[in-house]
């Protein structure tokens, strides 16, 4: 088979490629490894920032966001003592929008067949070649037979653990980690949420979030020693924990109920320079991981994929090769302002293991200062409703 651009990955970035590459005329094939219904079922982002609701309205496909998402004009941060509400909309203008990673999925999945967005799922072994030339390609078995994508550009789009990052030769790039010392434990139920707001809290105990899906599904997160297991943790333990480090007036709005899922995360900050190599350009997890304290993991995804689709538009449409040079260096600005944003909120709401009392007392100034600012509540609201693109 023969393309313009094929893209690997059918999570929410190599959806939203192929379809703002289809929109401009461009010829791709999305490959993915897992089924549909395996994509679906990962429970992952809840927050939409602006960029990424803009980019599901310019391809039409904002209908269902629109109807059922909930838009949340700010959040807030809990200390044990108080609540500081961070009033997004209030010092930004802008607010974010609370619509599952799941669904954003769903929609674009759904479209892809009436746009003509070619998606082969159930795709093994995908390898790509020749990357440093203008014709690589993409090899990979479809029920056990071998098949072959050429492209002119393959856009990697396979989350942390694909094999385009790992085709890039070592000597032509650099990558800086920090693995943090606990994991979320996420749970989803079909309950009314706590608050109409989200709320972060940094209780003795370790950190908690509650968020929703819905007025009627909610999601919530504790952090948890990495050697925990799913199994140490029985519903009624977590929610008791939850209620605990919530503090007692969001434990008064906690309704309990059954785990529709329930799952423990790695927390990790990640970043790989440079974000395209030749014929290959980097999207999304497959460049970077940000801790999911800032909500910017699926965000960044979008604002990569608005860079890449604008820069292969350019490029394929109107021969501009300067647009292709510089995805990388224009991606990555906001991925670092990203990362420093969701590494801080990070280190502020979390109490590390091998934290002393300086660290703490640390947390408490800046909470402090936070609670008595209109400046440090405006960087912080200008930040996670996502920076300019
Ligand atoms: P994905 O979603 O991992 O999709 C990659 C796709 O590539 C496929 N793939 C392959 N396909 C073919 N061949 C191979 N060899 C392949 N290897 C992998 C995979 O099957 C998959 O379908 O990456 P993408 O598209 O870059 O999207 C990134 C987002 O998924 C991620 O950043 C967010 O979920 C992060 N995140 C959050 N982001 C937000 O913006 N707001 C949030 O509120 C938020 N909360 C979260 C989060 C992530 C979490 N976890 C579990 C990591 C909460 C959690 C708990
Ligand atoms: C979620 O609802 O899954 C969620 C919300 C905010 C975050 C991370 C995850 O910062």
């Amino acid at each position: 088979m023969k393309t313009q651009v094929a893209i690997i990955g059918a999570g929410p970035a190599g959806l939203l490629l192929g379809h703002l590459l289809k929109a401009e005329g461009i010829e791709c094939v999305v490959l993915e490894r897992q089924t549909p219904d395996y994509v679906l079922s990962r429970i992952r982002a809840g927050v939409l920032e602006q960029v990424t609701v803009s980019l599901m309205e310019r391809l039409g496909l904002d209908a269902r966001l629109k109807a059922e998402g909930l838009i949340e004009d700010g959040f807030n941060l809990a200390d044990g003592e108080r609540l500081i509400r961070i009033d997004c909309l209030g010092l930004t203008g802008k607010s974010v929008v609370v619509y599952g990673q799941t669904e954003v999925t769903k929609d674009l999945m759904d479209a892809a067949p009436g746009r003509g967005l070619t998606v082969i799922y159930g795709a093994e072994d995908v390898a790509l070649h020749d990357i440093e030339s203008d014709s690589p390609f993409v090899s990979y078995l479809e029920g056990g037979v071998a098949k072959r994508i050429d492209a002119r550009f393959i856009a990697g789009c396979d989350g942390f653990h694909g094999p385009s990052r790992k085709a890039i030769p070592a000597s032509s790039c650099r990558d800086f980690e920090r693995v943090y010392p606990f994991g979320w434990l996420g749970i989803l139920a079909d309950v009314p949420p706590c608050n109409h707001e989200l709320i972060y809290a940094n209780h003795e105990r370790g950190f908690a979030l509650a968020s929703m899906r819905s007025h009627t599904r909610s999601r919530y997160y504790i952090d948890v020693p990495l050697t925990d297991r799913l199994e140490d943790w029985s519903d009624e333990r977590l929610w008791d924990e939850l209620a605990i480090r919530l503090g007692p007036d969001a434990a008064a709005g906690i309704t309990r109920g059954p785990a529709l899922e329930k799952s423990i995360a790695p927390l990790r900050s990640y970043v790989f320079e440079p974000m395209r190599h030749g014929s290959l350009m980097l999207c999304g997890d497959a460049a970077h991981i940000v801790p999911p304290t800032g909500a910017k993991g699926l965000n960044l995804a979008a604002s990569d994929v608005l860079y890449a689709a604008d820069a292969l538009a350019r490029f394929l449409i109107r021969s501009d090769n300067d647009a292709i040079a510089g995805y990388s260096a224009k991606a990555l600005a906001r991925v670092w302002k990203s990362e420093r944003f969701s590494w801080s909120l990070t280190k502020l709401m979390h109490r590390f293991p091998e934290d002393g009392i300086f660290e703490r007392a640390m947390q408490i100034a800046e909470l402090d200062y936070i609670a008595s600012s209109v400046a440090a509540q405006t960087s912080i609201a200008e930040n996670y409703v996502g920076l300019p693109v």
